[in-house]
């Protein structure tokens, strides 16, 4: 967007040309849409006042303005109809911006390392010209609302680069409204200039396969000498990672993280590939000391160079979108089903017939579905 268009903030929205006033460049970060992480500080008491545009969220994010891009992603995680909609024609002009990242998920165990990693290679990333967005997905955080990033503490020196950008997990009560927001966010990302995208995620529940299913490259954290090599890691987690690495390779940890690797290695062997074409293999590495960490964009390259030249790379972002697509429908209509008056009338004699055994389980889903369709 060019300066000369930009206006205050304190311009309304319906004002015409009757203000000449335009911001120039060299106001106070974030205002001239560079980056910067003053950015947003002086502006909240008006910004929150103001309404902003379709437009006003397009241009900003286009421009790189953070604290737009911040607010944009406030707009795209509300729940409220009307943001929804607003938020949906904000995306679908940004569509032709996005997908330019490399979009990595980062799972592992609480207390793997997973923050730590991300920091160290964060700022590795962003030394190198990269712009690095950080994301997390935690389904828990309806409650603590981004407890994942909640340790802030250890993304200090990343969050103090200009090259990145962190922003904790919505908090979506279900996982179906976490998965939305952190997609849509990814996107917004990419429009606003971020090639590099990473997606924490905790080790727990469905929420690994939800953010395999928006990354292109999956990265399993792992810790070594605590006890089972396994350490209630699920074969299934493993099979979903392009590779694997174990952390804290440092210190005394040093041997028995590469005996670590090996085992992984073997047991690799046997697993099917996350993704076609790939054979994932573990390394080793240390958050803290950063030993191991410059290695993980190299597979990352050679991952997307491999990927990209046979097809698979969009291929498989082709068929997240439509898996994604069917599994909003399926939500919707899940709910639709379970909030239909008639359907929660009959439900508590159903489930008991069921129990009793007086009916098959297929006549009670006849039933309950004939009720449905009644509304
Ligand atoms: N020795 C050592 N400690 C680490 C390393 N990476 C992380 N830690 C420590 O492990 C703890 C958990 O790290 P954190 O990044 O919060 O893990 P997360 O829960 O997976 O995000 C912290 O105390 C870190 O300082 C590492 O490479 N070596
Ligand atoms: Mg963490």
């Amino acid at each position: 967007m060019s300066k000369e268009k930009q206006r205050p903030e304190w311009v309304p929205e319906e004002a015409g040309t009757a203000f000449a006033s335009h911001v120039m460049e060299g106001v106070n970060g974030g205002h001239d849409g560079m980056p910067g992480q003053t950015a947003g500080r002086s502006s909240p008491p008006f910004s929150r006042r103001r309404k902003l545009s379709v437009d006003d969220y397009v241009q900003g994010v286009l421009s790189g303005n953070r604290t737009i891009l911040a607010q944009t992603i406030t707009l795209v995680e509300s729940n409220a109809p009307r943001y929804i909609e607003m938020a949906q024609e904000v995306i679908k002009q940004l569509l032709p911006y996005t997908g330019r990242s490399i979009r990595i998920g980062i799972t592992g165990v609480p207390g793997a390392g997973k923050s730590t990693l991300i920091e160290t290679f964060g700022c590795m990333l962003c030394e190198q010209g990269r712009r690095v967005a950080v994301l997390a997905v935690d389904p828990s955080s309806s409650v603590t609302r981004g407890s994942i990033l909640g340790d802030k503490t250890r993304m200090d020196r990343l969050s103090r680069q200009p090259n990145a950008f962190i922003r904790p997990s919505p908090s979506g009560g279900t996982l179906g409204g976490v998965t939305r927001k952190s997609r849509e966010t990814i996107l917004v990302c990419e429009a606003a200039g971020f090639d590099t995208v990473l997606v924490e995620t905790v080790g727990v529940g469905q929420s690994e396969t939800t953010v395999r299913s928006m990354t292109d490259f999956f990265l399993l954290v792992m810790l070594t000498g605590a006890g089972d090599e396994l350490q209630g890691i699920k074969k299934g987690v493993i099979e979903l990672a392009d590779a694997l690495l174990i952390n804290k390779a440092d210190g005394d940890n040093i041997i028995k993280a590469q005996v670590a690797k090996e085992e992984y290695n073997r047991v690799l062997h046997y697993l099917k590939p996350a993704s076609e074409g790939w054979m994932p293999e573990a390394y080793t590495c240390s958050a803290l000391t950063g030993a191991g960490v410059a290695h993980i964009w190299d597979i990352v390259e050679r991952f997307r160079h491999q990927m990209q030249s046979t097809g698979t790379f969009e291929k498989r972002r082709k068929s997240q979108v439509l898996e994604w697509v069917y599994t909003m429908v399926q939500e919707h209509l899940q709910t639709g089903f379970f909030n239909d008056p008639n359907v929660k009338k009959i439900i508590p004699g159903i489930e008991q017939q069921v129990s009793e055994g007086s009916i098959s389980a297929t006549i009670a889903a006849k039933e309950l579905l004939a009720a449905y369709e009644k509304g």
